[in-house]
């Protein structure tokens, strides 16, 4: 043991939680189970042209069929807490009404097999798959949805309330406004500049009437937050038009939800910025309050900086780096905004390695909400992974990417920050929404025609710094 090495070692806190991540249309397949009905992402997927290779979760990693063995894989790799979402159209098959026991048991043995295991359970409430039915309704952008939502929240949190004391109510709002609204490229696909806006303000109140819900029917140690993926924007310089370029796209990438959420009312600019798009009259008396709910800990999904500019002379605005590809652009009212791709190395999904940006970003929530516990709900990285001879992964960029990202942390808390968990995305290789298969996010290989799981040299990596609490 070289001495110099154990004190180069990054110690996490005692009770740090380590965990990885998963979303229900990403990996249970058995869409048609159980009285499960379509959610967009079903009707999405099946549209030509929509997902690469016309692939669908009808399958995906059939976790649906094969829970057990994949919570014998998390305890064998002594994670300490598994982050799952539950399908809204499983447990309510039209948004309305009363639920499908059989649905509900299935996350209440999940939980139970869990807690068997000595692993904590998160639950996140919604993860894009809303019920196809409520899509036909309007969607998002009609406020209905978000009391369907409210009502949602409350049956499952009735169901699971006596097992799982870590709840989310949405996973990245940004993603399911911007991309299913905006750019069109997540689930329903619409591409309506004002929707945008109602959808994540609709978003906003759907999680501000979910966690009242919750906390009318959830016992009172549960833990109830939400999963945002904040931009981490950086002006590409410090010319007044690019950091303006900066404001514009925060407010729009971060700060429509973190605002409400954090300090109850919309950002002025960003009504400014959009007003040439709508007059924000969908906002009514009281929603802000009642979006600006105590939460008990943040959430917070990091991957990737982005760099954006002001419009660049002579060229058109290249439209959605960082987001995928699509003539819409989501960034309503400010569309002429550059996007850039930053130096440096990438993971297979062209997505920039640049751990500073998680430390920037824990340390920005909490200086922003002083006192609220900050978790990291998803980081992870895609790689062209392959199974040499003997069938086995070797993914040392992987292993280098978590590294790099997990030193962030510390740094972080080492600057004060209050991070009590990391949850690595993936547990294993998933239908990677408009990726389909092709794109591999695991710490564990699926082999998409046996559907059998192989840990990488990753998830080896992740046990060891799970079981030691620190970082050789
Ligand atoms: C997140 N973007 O997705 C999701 O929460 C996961 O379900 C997903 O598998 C993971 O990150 C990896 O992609 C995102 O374009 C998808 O900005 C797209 C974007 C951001 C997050």
């Amino acid at each position: 043991n070289d001495p110099t090495e154990s004190n180069a070692a990054l110690v996490f806190p005692s009770d740090f939680l380590w965990g990885s991540a998963t979303a229900s249309y990403q990996i249970e397949g058995a869409v048609r189970e159980d009285g499960r009905t379509p959610s967009i992402w079903d009707t999405f997927a099946r549209t030509p042209g929509k997902v690469l290779g016309g692939d669908t979760g009808d399958v995906a990693c059939d976790h649906y069929h094969r829970w057990q063995d994949d919570l014998d894989l998390m305890a064998e790799l002594g994670l300490g807490a598994y982050r799952f979402s539950v399908s809204w159209s499983r447990v309510q098959p039209t948004g309305r009404g009363p639920a499908v026991q059989r649905g509900l048991d299935f996350y209440r043995a999940l939980a139970d097999g869990l807690l068997e295991r000595g692993i904590t359970p998160s639950l996140t409430l919604y993860h894009w798959d809303l019920p196809q039915e409520l899509e036909d309704a309007g969607g998002w952008p009609v406020r209905d949805t978000a009391e369907r939502y409210a009502e949602y929240a409350r049956i499952v949190g009735e169901a699971l309330g006596d097992r799982v004391r870590l709840w989310a109510t949405l996973n990245e709002p940004f993603c399911s406004s911007f991309l299913g609204y905006g750019s069109g490229v997540h689930a329903p696909g619409r591409t309506e500049p004002e929707s945008v806006l109602k959808a994540a303000h609709h978003l906003n109140l759907g999680h501000g009437l979910a966690v009242q819900a919750l906390r009318s029917v959830l016992p009172r140690d549960a833990q109830v937050g939400i999963s945002l993926n904040p931009g981490v924007i950086r002006a590409r310089t410090d010319s007044p038009e690019d950091k303006d370029a900066e404001r514009r796209i925060d407010a729009l990438h971060t700060r429509i939800f973190s605002d409400p959420l954090l300090h109850g009312g919309y950002p002025e600019d960003l009504k400014r910025d959009t007003a040439r798009v709508t007059d924000w009259s969908f906002v009514r008396d009281g929603d802000e309050a009642a979006i600006h709910q105590p939460l008990d800990y943040l959430g917070l999904n990091y991957y990737t900086p982005t760099v954006v500019s002001a419009p660049v002379e002579g060229r058109p605005a290249a439209r959605n780096h960082a987001h995928g590809v699509s003539e819409h652009s989501p960034w309503v009212g400010s569309e002429q905004v550059e996007f850039h791709l930053a130096p440096g190395d990438r993971t297979d999904m062209g997505w920039v390695i640049d751990p500073t940006g998680l430390t920037d970003l824990l340390l920005r929530f909490s200086r922003e909400a002083p006192g609220l516990p900050l978790y990291v709900t998803e980081n992870g990285a895609a790689f062209d992974d392959k199974q040499d001879d003997s069938g086995a992964v070797h993914d040392p960029n992987r292993i280098a990417y978590l590294r790099g990202h997990l030193s962030a942390i510390h740094d972080a808390l080492g600057q004060g920050a209050d991070v009590r968990g990391y949850f690595l995305w993936s547990l294993m290789d998933n239908f990677e929404w408009a990726y389909g298969y092709s794109k591999r996010f695991g710490i564990v290989h699926t082999d998409f025609e046996t559907l059998k799981r192989t840990p990488k040299s990753s998830a080896r990596w992740y046990a060891e710094v799970t079981a030691s609490g620190r970082l050789a």
